[in-house]
């Protein structure tokens, strides 16, 4: 469950956070394929509540009402036509899963697909799920059904996360409708499942779901016998009895204390040695699924705190650079819109809850309040460099007050300067010829000589990062 099924070894994925499902179909096509992205993290298809009274949020749509794919982000038709559309171009689909519970208590009315349901009831008529169907209360050892100590693992798997309705992992029906919904997904040729809230589920009802999903459809481009990708949200930052080792057997984890490393790393070059830490409690490489920020802790949910984000540009082109760089887990780079408040929803959706279009400007940024962070320059072309680079590892260490370098095996060769001012001989590891610096675009050639080492020169205050690698081009 953990290899995910890349087309061309690509390296990265990217979550487009609240796109709509035409957006990201054109956002494929025009630009993921050629930047050699592996795949796109998309928002919950499911059909979803929808929460006028809080002016249609974000996180409604982590609140299912059925496995219809009715969502915000489109319909069935718009999702089939955007899954084809990404594979056709060698751009796969990861679907944000959200199968640990359903609406939160108090709500009831009709989900973003028209089915009717009734939380306080355990009513979800459009599944169908009832009151048989969610964890029994006495399995709940909270006085008011919610979870509030983390250090129970008991409570945190049997009661309620923030009020919301938890499905009973344990029964064989529950399982069948959830693995269902991952079937139908895998059918129309998705390639994997980012599933929510796995600290909240039991990692055997999570073995036993995943045990029924088919193999990757072979009909949407998978080599057969192919297995989906899972990734589980687990947030474990030590100090509590849940732990990620505990879902490894399920696929990769979620390692939010990269993220937190990488924030320290770049207010502080020397933190930036030994990102991965083993006596931490990090998952090993090829468990973890690593990322800088991610669509909460940007606006400050779940395990917030000691994180950049697109608010501190350069710090943020720096902290994406350098974990591109790095040799350390699968990769997902953050794609946001812009938001004052934590709760806002996409750009349009305070106009009766729907989304706008993503407008792509004449130099390629995006406009319209989406951000776009997958399309800066360092970011985009530290894509470039991960690629190719797949496979070697770090060495060459170098790190003198605020300036970072070091080589990825003989393929590339990375280095950062705080304050954009650098120029110094070092070792690359690579052999000798003239390379494309990929941040530049070429406009800086770099000459390594007979014995590795070459001429590194940063002179760039805003993008202070220098990439190069054998065989990029600019
Ligand atoms: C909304 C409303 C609620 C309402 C509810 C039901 O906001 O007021 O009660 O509806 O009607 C998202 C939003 C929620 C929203 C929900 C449903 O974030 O605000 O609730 O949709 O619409 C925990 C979970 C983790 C979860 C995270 C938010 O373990 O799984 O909370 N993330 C996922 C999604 C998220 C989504 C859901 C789950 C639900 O990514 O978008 O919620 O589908 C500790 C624990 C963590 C815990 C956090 C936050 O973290 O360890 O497990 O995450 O607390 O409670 C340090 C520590 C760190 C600690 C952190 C606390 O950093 O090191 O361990 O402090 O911030």
């Amino acid at each position: 469950y953990d290899t995910p099924s890349c087309a061309d070894g690509r390296q990265t994925i990217v979550h487009l956070f609240e796109w709509k499902w035409t957006d990201i179909a054109q956002e494929c096509e025009r630009f993921l394929a050629d930047a050699g992205f592996c795949a796109v993290q998309v928002s919950p298809p499911m059909e979803h509540a929808v929460v006028e009274e809080n002016g249609y949020p974000w996180w409604q749509r982590y609140q299912p009402v059925s496995y219809k794919l009715e969502s915000r982000s489109g319909n069935r038709q718009q999702f089939i036509d955007m899954v084809q559309r990404c594979n056709a171009v060698g751009v796969r689909i990861i679907v944000d899963a959200v199968v640990n519970h359903m609406t939160g208590l108090g709500r009831s009315g009709q989900g973003s697909g028209g089915s009717s349901f009734n939380a306080d009831n355990r009513d979800f008529p459009g599944v169908p799920y009832s009151s048989l169907d969610f964890t029994p209360r006495s399995m709940c050892p909270s006085a008011d059904g919610n979870i509030n100590n983390y250090n129970d693992v008991n409570e945190v798997r049997n009661c309620y996360l923030v009020g919301l309705t938890d499905l009973y992992g344990a029964k064989d029906y529950v399982r069948q409708m959830i693995s269902g919904y991952y079937n139908d997904l895998v059918e129309i040729g998705v390639m994997g499942f980012r599933v929510d809230a796995a600290k909240h589920m039991w990692p055997k009802d999570l073995e036993a779901i995943q045990g029924l999903t088919h193999d990757l459809n072979t009909n949407a481009g998978f080599p057969s016998g192919q297995r989906p990708f899972f990734f589980h949200e687990v947030i474990d930052q030590g100090g509590e009895p849940i732990t990620v080792d505990q879902y490894f057997s399920v696929g990769r984890t979620t390692e939010f204390r990269f993220g937190k490393k990488i924030a320290w790393g770049i207010n502080d070059f020397s933190q930036l040695a030994n990102i991965y830490d083993p006596g931490w409690g990090m998952a090993p490489s090829d468990k973890a699924l690593v990322f800088v920020d991610n669509h909460d802790n940007q606006r400050g949910h779940g395990g917030a705190g000691d994180i950049i984000t697109f608010k501190q540009p350069k710090e943020y082109k720096m902290g994406v650079s350098f974990s591109l760089a790095h040799d350390y887990g699968f990769m997902r780079i953050m794609s946001s819109y812009y938001f004052d408040d934590s709760d806002q929803g996409p750009p349009g959706s305070n106009n009766g809850g729907s989304t706008d279009d993503v407008p792509i400007n004449a130099d390629g940024s995006c406009g319209g309040g989406w951000v776009c962070e997958h399309r800066w320059n360092p970011i985009t072309q530290m894509v470039k460099f991960r690629n190719a680079v797949a496979g070697t590892q770090m060495a060459n260490w170098y790190q003198e007050g605020d300036n970072v370098a070091f080589s990825r095996g003989d393929k590339g060769f990375f280095a950062m300067s705080k304050y954009g001012s650098f120029d110094k001989t070092l070792q690359t590891g690579l052999p000798a010829g003239q390379y494309c610096e990929l941040i530049s675009h070429c406009a800086n050639k770099v000459t390594v000589n007979g014995d590795g080492t070459a001429r590194i020169i940063i002179n760039n205050s805003e993008e202070p990062i220098f990439a190069i690698c054998a065989g990029c081009d600019g």
